[in-house]
């Protein structure tokens, strides 16, 4: 039965409400029904025609039809229903038979584009450097980057106030000054950390590298950024020496860069390394020469070299806080690494602006897509 505008006697909220209620359900049965073009214009005639369209009926029947006292009220009411007509009509449009609307695909768009997104470069060294050590047999480890006091200092050989904290420009957090110093928050200037807290979980042996974010209190340049990434790595085992260490880093720096890079291993200084080293690769930007064509090499500083990372061999004092998990210094050995992922990717990418990293723009990052 096609719907028709019942006549009101009834102006109470309620049955204003119900007739109303019924309208809509008609209007939205009618609108799925229509199947094709004509049956759309029909519809909406039916609907919204001046000359005796329902709406122009609803308002004839309902409103100017109202006692006095319920005017306002069935003022209101009709009003409301006019504008949903208006918007479920206009909202129409032709289905094939059997769809509702919300199924209804409309094949003439253009396709939604899902664009995939890139790996950040960063991590892409990263993750690419710690796959050189999984093949050599080390497991990833990874850890908080708020750290106590403790780990990332005391237990690395950083004891209470001693200068060399002060070479990490650290950034803390606040409010802690109620607890003691070991157990006071800061964030990590160092994947060590992770370190410690590995030996204090697996006995040695172990090999694990471990990749992650750091912060320190460097104002940003070319260079520098209050967050950067870290790789570190770990070996100990009886009898691990600086030869193991110099071959290992010699054939990551090879795997990773490229074979015919050369290394250089000159004497450093770490709170938590001895002896210690910092490690150069012949530059891979001139191969060595210091010159690009006639002009400096600015990545080597015209030097041929480029320093790396550090390294060295564990300090039987950092065993020390773990000895309970065997690694007692009298019987076992080690040697550690440190590199920022944020460097290497440079490097290996040709980037000369750390910044760009950092920047999130769309152009830069869509290069490593
Ligand atoms: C650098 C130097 C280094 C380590 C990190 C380490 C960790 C433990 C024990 C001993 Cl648990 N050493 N890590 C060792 C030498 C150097 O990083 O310049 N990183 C960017």
């Amino acid at each position: 039965m096609a719907y028709t505008v019942p006549k009101l006697t009834d102006y109470s909220p309620s049955a204003l409400e119900k007739s109303a209620a019924e309208c809509i359900r008609a209007l939205s049965e009618e609108a799925s029904a229509v199947h094709n073009d004509a049956g759309l214009k029909a519809f909406r005639d039916r609907w919204l025609a001046r000359k005796n369209g329902i709406l122009t009926q609803i308002n004839d029947l309902w409103l100017k039809g109202a006692p006095k006292e319920s005017k306002r009220n069935a003022g209101i009411r009709v009003n409301e229903l006019k504008v949903r007509i208006q918007e479920l009509v206009e909202g129409a449009h032709v289905s094939a038979a059997g769809e509702t609307a919300a199924e209804r695909i409309d094949t003439s768009l253009p396709g939604i584009r899902r664009p995939i997104g890139a790996e950040h470069p960063v991590l892409r060294a990263s993750r690419e450097m710690c796959a050189v050590f999984q093949r050599m047999g080390y497991a990833i480890a990874e850890g908080p980057v708020v750290e106590t006091d403790y780990y990332n200092f005391e237990a690395l050989n950083f004891p209470p106030n001693h200068p060399a904290r002060d070479t990490q420009d650290t950034l803390f957090i606040a409010g802690q000054q109620s607890k003691p110093q070991r157990e006071r928050l800061l964030l990590r200037t160092h994947t060590s950390p992770v370190q410690i807290r590995t030996m204090e979980k697996l006995r040695p042996p172990i090999r694990i590298v471990i990749p992650g974010v750091v912060h320190r209190n460097d104002p940003p340049d070319a260079s520098h950024s209050p967050m950067f990434h870290q790789i570190e790595g770990l070996a100990v085992d009886t009898d691990i020496t600086f030869g193991d260490l110099k071959g290992t880093l010699d054939h990551a720096m090879k795997e990773f860069f490229g074979s015919s890079v050369k290394t250089s291993f000159r004497p450093s200084f770490f709170p938590f390394t001895e002896p210690s080293a910092e490690l150069f690769i012949s530059c891979i930007i001139c191969g060595g020469s210091g010159k690009r064509d006639s002009d400096p090499c600015r990545p080597c500083k015209q030097t041929g070299w480029i320093e790396i990372l550090g390294c060295g061999m564990v300090d039987p004092n950092v065993f020390e806080f773990v000895k309970d998990n065997g690694y007692d210094p009298r019987k076992v050995s080690g040697f550690a690494f440190g590199m920022g992922a944020d460097r290497i990717a440079m490097l290996k990418y040709g980037v000369d602006d750390l910044q760009l990293f950092f920047h999130g723009d769309v152009r830069f990052l869509e290069q490593w897509a």
